[in-house]
């Protein structure tokens, strides 16, 4: 993987650096910014914070804060940077930046934007976006590695919890042998295995596990079988002891169904406003779905808000999808 001609020489020029991700950041985008942030930092002659706002990560997710114990960015620290990274974050309104800072903090500043989203609107001064990665964890590790940052375990470990999840286990098209040579290296670098298995695999509180049976319980099955989708709305959410920063990839159970080609996950975490999550099984694209309804993401896992509330939101996406997938049917001659 490349590096583009100037990226890390102006990465490392910097003294202040703001690492920023997107919202409801997952464990690829929260390893991506910590790891990131702690590599250049190795040198001492950068100070490097991240932007997680309040109340931003999940509860699946906060022991990574608890232990990588990164420097948070405030005003202050956007003021006063030399340059910003976006990571994992595929247009600038998704990026999760606290309230208290101005509208503005890009302005005037360098931004590097790393990404693997095939949306990425390219938004940065330099832009690294490679759609094919399985992660924006794997590019990081290429640039740490080009940058001639030393890897520590901890650091190994939030790489590796980022490609792990990003490829749901590695069972993902997007696992390439890079991927894995990648994920053995970090792995013979110290990256603890059955830690992050165990938190990322094993680890749920009862709310979270409420939920999912929540989510399960809400799984409907249509168009023949080829589409499944499920629901949690703001007071299935908030009862079951969740917020909107705990759905993240309870979209694998409808999507665990065989036979199903689209798989979507609708959830209100925000009240009156809908989150639908989409994925494509069988090399079936959602990426133009999402488009459709003003979301964007990869080929085959993608995702939108509506601003409407839940029920009004199931229908109309269930009604439009139901629409590609016959359309998609009736191009080939099954
Ligand atoms: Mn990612």
């Amino acid at each position: 993987m490349n590096v583009p001609d100037g990226l890390i020489e102006r990465l490392t020029s910097w003294r202040r650096a703001v690492i920023v991700g997107h919202v409801t950041p997952d464990a690829d985008c929260l390893g991506s910014m910590i790891a990131l942030a702690k590599g250049l930092a190795d040198d001492r002659r950068c100070e490097v914070t991240v932007s997680l706002p309040p109340g931003s990560v999940s509860q699946r997710l906060a022991f990574i804060l608890d232990q990588a114990d990164p420097a948070l960015a405030d005003p202050r620290a956007f003021a006063e940077a030399d340059g910003i990274v976006v990571v994992d974050t595929a247009k600038v309104s998704r990026c999760n930046v606290d309230r208290s800072i101005p509208d503005n903090w890009a302005d005037g500043k360098t931004v590097i934007n790393i990404d693997h989203h095939a949306s990425n609107t390219r938004f940065g001064d330099i832009n690294w976006v490679e759609a094919e990665a399985s992660s924006t964890a794997e590019m990081v590790y290429w640039l740490l590695l080009r940058a001639n940052r030393s890897l520590s375990p901890m650091l190994c470990s939030l790489l590796y919890a980022g490609m792990i999840t990003d490829t749901v286990g590695f069972t993902l098209s997007s696992t390439a042998p890079g991927t894995l040579r990648v994920a053995g290296e970090v792995v013979a670098q110290g990256a603890d295995v059955a830690q992050i298995g165990e938190r990322m695999y094993r680890s749920l509180t009862a709310g979270e596990f409420r939920l999912l049976q929540t989510i399960y319980a809400n799984t409907r099955v249509v168009a023949d079988g080829r589409i499944a989708y499920s629901t949690a709305d703001h007071d299935e959410i908030t009862g079951a002891g969740c917020t909107a920063a705990d759905i993240d990839d309870q979209v694998n159970v409808p999507r665990s169904l065989r036979g199903v080609k689209i798989a979507m996950l609708l959830t209100e975490g925000v009240r009156g406003k809908t989150r639908i999550n989409f994925r494509g099984e069988s090399g079936v694209e959602v990426l133009e779905l999402a488009r459709s309804l003003g979301g964007g993401g990869h080929a085959e896992a993608a995702g939108a808000i509506l601003d409407m509330p839940i029920d009004q939101a199931v229908p109309l996406v269930v009604a439009r999808t139901t629409e590609y997938v016959d359309r998609l049917s009736g191009g080939s001659d099954s």
